[in-house]
């Protein structure tokens, strides 16, 4: 029994729903309510209180980025062949590649800041009901196309690992396409990034878990 402890619209589960599609593992989604401190959820699956996290048959881990990672090391023989799709490049084999192990971690960790900083967006701007955005939140601004300009350089038009699906376009096109859902900055307007998106957000396994369509 495989289970995803979810909230429809989080970004950090669609990477993994996204994730185990491309495998083809079968899951039930299990959606925890937002109160997930001090209860069965944050004491026995995840301490942090958030979604998502993975029950794997008994086995229990959290955090987005560690349960894909998870999911390639343990599942390394699926899928046998990429999604069907035009010119639909396989998915990668690890979360990053060995031989460039120390530039993927940092071009993953400045996509999740991206993601992080839009979540504070949503959390503390107008969004939230307030009238007048809280200062920090201009610095979140300068944050992200800070973030933007620099992984434009290490993008390319096929994306992070040319001739792959990597984990780090999972990760930048959950990532905007949620920015986009929910209004918060406009990331478009740099030709690697835009080409990047454009072409991954095609691949069959990323349209069906749109935050527009029910989970
Ligand atoms: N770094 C975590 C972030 C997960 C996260 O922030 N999830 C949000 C939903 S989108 C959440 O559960 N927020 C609840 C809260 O912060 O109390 C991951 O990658 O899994």
């Amino acid at each position: 029994m495989r289970t995803l402890y979810m909230s429809p619209l989080s970004p950090y589960t669609r990477k993994v729903r996204v994730m185990l599609a491309e495998k083809g593992l079968e899951y039930r989604n299990e959606v925890v309510p937002f109160d997930r401190l001090g209860n069965d959820y944050g004491n026995k699956i995840n301490p942090c209180g958030r979604v998502p996290a993975l029950d794997d048959n008994g086995r229990v881990l959290f955090e987005s980025n560690v349960i894909l990672d998870y999911l390639l090391s343990e599942y390394p023989d699926a899928p046998k062949a990429p999604p069907a799709g035009a010119n639909a490049p396989p998915l990668v084999k690890t979360l990053v590649r060995p031989e460039k192990r120390w530039e993927d971690s940092e071009t993953l960790v400045a996509i999740e800041t991206l993601l992080n900083c839009g979540l504070t967006m949503l959390r503390f701007g107008t969004h939230s009901g307030v009238h007048r955005e809280p200062a920090y939140l201009a610095r979140e601004h300068m944050r992200v196309q800070s973030i933007l300009d620099w992984l434009e350089k290490r993008a390319t038009p096929e994306g992070f690992v040319p001739g792959w699906f990597s984990v780090l376009d999972l990760n930048l096109v959950i990532s905007v396409q949620w920015v986009d859902f929910r209004k918060l900055f406009e990331w478009r307007g740099r030709p690697n990034i835009d080409r990047l998106v454009a072409l991954h957000e095609q691949r069959s396994t990323i349209p069906a878990s749109h935050p527009s369509l029910p989970a």
